[in-house]
Parts: C-alpha cells; structure tokens; sequence
C-alpha cells in the first residue's frame, strides 16, 4: 500500500487529491496496494506453471485446461475477498458488481482475462485482472461511493490456442455466436462441453449476449506486448485502436506415399506445398508498406512420419492490420498464390476464414480519462495501436472503450520471458484506478 503522503505527492494538486465530488463525505485520494497486486500476479503464475519450474518459467495455462479451471477456481476466492459475490454468465465470463451511489447508472466495466497461450508469460491479461480487483479494493478501502456501479470481469478463453478462435467468449456478449459454433471440436472436446468444464451452461448461451449501452464505458489495463513503450521508456501507453484480426483454416491435401519408393517427380507432398504457403505469408505481408503482420502459427502434419511422404497438412494463416480493406487484399493474394502452389506441387488447397476480429478505435472519451488519470500521477504517456487482440475490441461493440498499455521488457510476449516491472505494474494499476474514478465524474464519456 502506497502511503497517502507518496500517493498525494505522486498526483500532485489533482483532481483525485481533493475531496472525491462523487457521492457524500469529502474522502481521501484511493489508491492500489501494489504489494498485494504483486502477490497475487506471482500467486497465480502457479497455475499451468511447468513442473520444477519458477516465476520465470511462464505458465501454460490455455483456455479449459485443468490449470485454468483451478485457477478460476482461486479467483473466485480473491474475487470474494475483494468483498464483492463474483457471478459467471452461461459463457464462464466472471462479473463482479460493486454497487455505486446511483444505481441506475449503467456500470463502468474494467477487467482483462487469465488463460494463456502454450509456453506463455505471468502477465498477458494477469495484470488486467488484478489490476482490476485492486480497483475494486481501493474505492473500498478509501470509503468512497462511486456514481456508477464498477464491474470487474474476467473474460472466459481470450487467448485463439483453444478451437482456434480468440476473444471467443467477450465476442458471444458482443452477440458474435453462429448457429454449430458450440459443436466445434477440439482436442476431443467439444465447445459445449468445454463451457460446462468452466462452470458455462450452454444451454442457456443466449443470456450472455449483452446490448448496446450495458456499460458506461469499458476500461482493459495490459502489457503492450510489443516494444515502443520500452524503448522509449515511457510508462504509460493510451491505446488508439486494436488491430482487425483474419485467421483462416488451411487444409492441404497431397498423397501419402511411401518416402523410399517414390520417385521425386511422382510425388504430391502436402507439406513441400504448405512450406511455400508458409513462406508466401511472410512475403505478402511484407511486401507493403504499413504495419501489416502475417503469420503461420500452427501446423499439423499427417501422418507425420519420417518415412511417409506427407499426404496432410493442416495449418492457420492469420494478417493483422488497422485496416480491414488491407486485410481483405491480403487474403486475395494468399489466396492466389495458394492456387498457382497448389497447381505447382499436384495438390489441393483449402483456405477458410474461420475467424474475425474487427478492428476497434478507442473511444476519445476515454482516452482522455486515461490521459488525465495518467497526468494526475505524473505519468508521462504514449497514444499507440494495439498489435494485439484483446476482448476490448469485442466490447467496444457495446459502449465506450479504452485501453491502458505498460512496457514489455524488450517487447517479448506470448513466452515465459514476458516481463512487466512491478513498478509498471503498479503504475498501470494505479492509472486504471485514476481512469475509472474520473470516467465516474461524466454523465456522458
Ligand atoms: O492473439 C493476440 O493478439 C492476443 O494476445 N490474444
Ligand atoms: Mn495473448
Ligand atoms: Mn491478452
């Protein structure tokens, strides 16, 4: 816990130091208790973390694996000793309700989410989430009475390693959830009975779909995952928009054969054909300008066996970019080029888009509450495009999002060498926690 002096001398003559105008008696300034904040980050980096290792190890934890369903399991206790009932919607969403001074109000929605990619590190979403409850605790702890209630949530399998679909359950609230889309399978396990695995009931999946204007605004703290914050060693980032995301399922289909008895110009090797693939991606995207990314993330050959010609390959080709148009073209052309390799290597080529994230602008409004918690603190700040996915650009659907950024050491992510300062960490949370308050002053963002 911060000492009120350091936090008054921190905000400087501020807003957030003088008496709280929101609801009866004049209070004193909140803040977060990054001890605590520190505790539960390293407490919950055991769950998924590999056997014999430490904090620095990362975790894995993907969505609906046992290390995230017990780790659920635990917030739901950390959620009840923030002193609020934490509550799942049928998608294994979990919300948590601090009552606010005008019920009314629509809520202001802040959180983040816990599952990771396989081999990942200690803070994507993590921090947002704790950065969250101490939010919820540090309004408590000062006795203040928002305007608004504040809703802290932690968003069911955020990360696309499960059923190659991210964002998957904050989009279901945005109301993206197609007819078969819970009969998926995926390592055996069908979507349905995934959702049940985290306490979900997909019986009952259309509750979770939230309208327009459920939320006053929706605020998401996370580490920028890339380096611009690092390297300019500024601490806080204010996010313009998130990326538009296209994943496509790509089945290339050859013809198992023996590797010893077929001649090299008889053969039809998926995999020959989808290392072109693999290789033309990485073309595509760069041979523009801007800030496109392409990427091939997974690949699963068949029969996978040293001594068959490959017969199968599936595999994901995904582009990132501000612009949706761009990503259109860039499907275009893997497209075609998909086509020429596949008439080259005697195989067939299949690509599917199979999901879409939109691209997301941060609304202003909150951008400058951002801005104005991060000055109250002395923070200098960076306004930035997110290169990552994250449920806000599903929330942003809803109502008025932001999203506050903190430096990746070196701009590594997605691996157990992701590291955030827990100075940073502090900073981030106490920013969200100035964010909040001050989107609490509007009527309007
Ligand atoms: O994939 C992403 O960009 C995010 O980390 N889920
Ligand atoms: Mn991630
Ligand atoms: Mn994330």
């Amino acid at each position: 816990m911060i000492s009120r002096r350091a936090f008054l001398s921190m905000a400087g003559a501020s807003a957030l130091a003088s008496p709280m105008r929101v609801w009866g008696r004049a209070q004193s300034p909140p803040a977060i208790d990054a001890a605590r904040l520190r505790r539960r980050l390293e407490s919950l980096s055991t769950y998924g973390r590999p056997p014999g290792g430490t904090f620095a190890s990362g975790v894995s934890r993907v969505a609906y694996s046992v290390a995230d369903v017990t780790a659920r399991a635990w917030m739901l206790e950390e959620i009840k000793s923030a002193g609020v009932a934490p509550r799942l919607d049928a998608a294994g969403n979990i919300y948590a309700r601090l009552a606010g001074g005008e019920p009314n109000r629509p809520p202001i929605l802040f959180g983040s989410h816990i599952d990771s990619v396989p081999g990942g590190g200690n803070f994507d979403g993590d921090l947002g989430v704790m950065a969250a409850l101490e939010v919820i605790h540090a309004v408590q702890a000062a006795g203040l009475k928002t305007r608004h209630p504040l809703e802290f949530v932690l968003w069911a399998h955020e990360e696309s390693t499960a059923f190659g679909k991210g964002t998957a359950c904050s989009r279901i609230v945005a109301g993206d959830l197609k007819p078969g889309d819970l009969d998926q399978v995926w390592n055996g396990m069908r979507r349905a009975d995934a959702i049940r695995r985290i306490g979900g009931d997909p019986d009952r999946i259309e509750t979770v779909v939230r309208p327009k204007g459920s939320w006053h605004a929706y605020l998401e703290l996370h580490i920028e995952q890339g380096g611009t914050l690092d390297r300019a060693k500024v601490p806080i980032g204010i996010v313009e928009g998130i990326v538009a995301i296209h994943r496509y399922d790509v089945v290339v289909e050859g013809f198992a054969n023996h590797a010893g008895t077929t001649p090299m110009g008889e053969r039809q090797d998926a995999l020959v054909a989808a290392s072109t693939l693999v290789l033309a991606v990485r073309e595509i995207a760069a041979s523009r300008q801007g800030r496109q990314v392409g990427t091939v993330g997974r690949l699963e050959v068949e029969p996978n066996s040293p001594n068959v010609i490959p017969g199968r390959v599936a595999l994901s080709v995904e582009f990132r970019d501000l612009s949706e148009a761009t990503l259109r073209e860039l499907g275009e052309a893997v497209k075609a080029r998909a086509a020429a390799i596949a008439r080259d290597t005697k195989t067939t080529i299949a690509l599917t888009l199979a999901t879409t994230n939109p691209s997301a602008p941060a609304h202003a409004g909150v951008q400058d509450a951002i801005g104005r918690a991060a000055d109250q603190l002395g923070l200098q700040t960076r306004r930035l495009p997110s290169g990552a996915g994250h449920d806000a650009q599903m929330i942003a659907s809803l109502c008025p999002m932001g999203m506050i950024f903190v430096p990746s050491v070196g701009g590594i992510s997605h691996s157990p060498r992701e590291l955030t300062s827990w100075d940073d960490c502090a900073r981030g949370a106490n920013t969200l926690l100035g964010a909040v308050l001050e989107l609490d002053r509007r009527d309007s963002v």
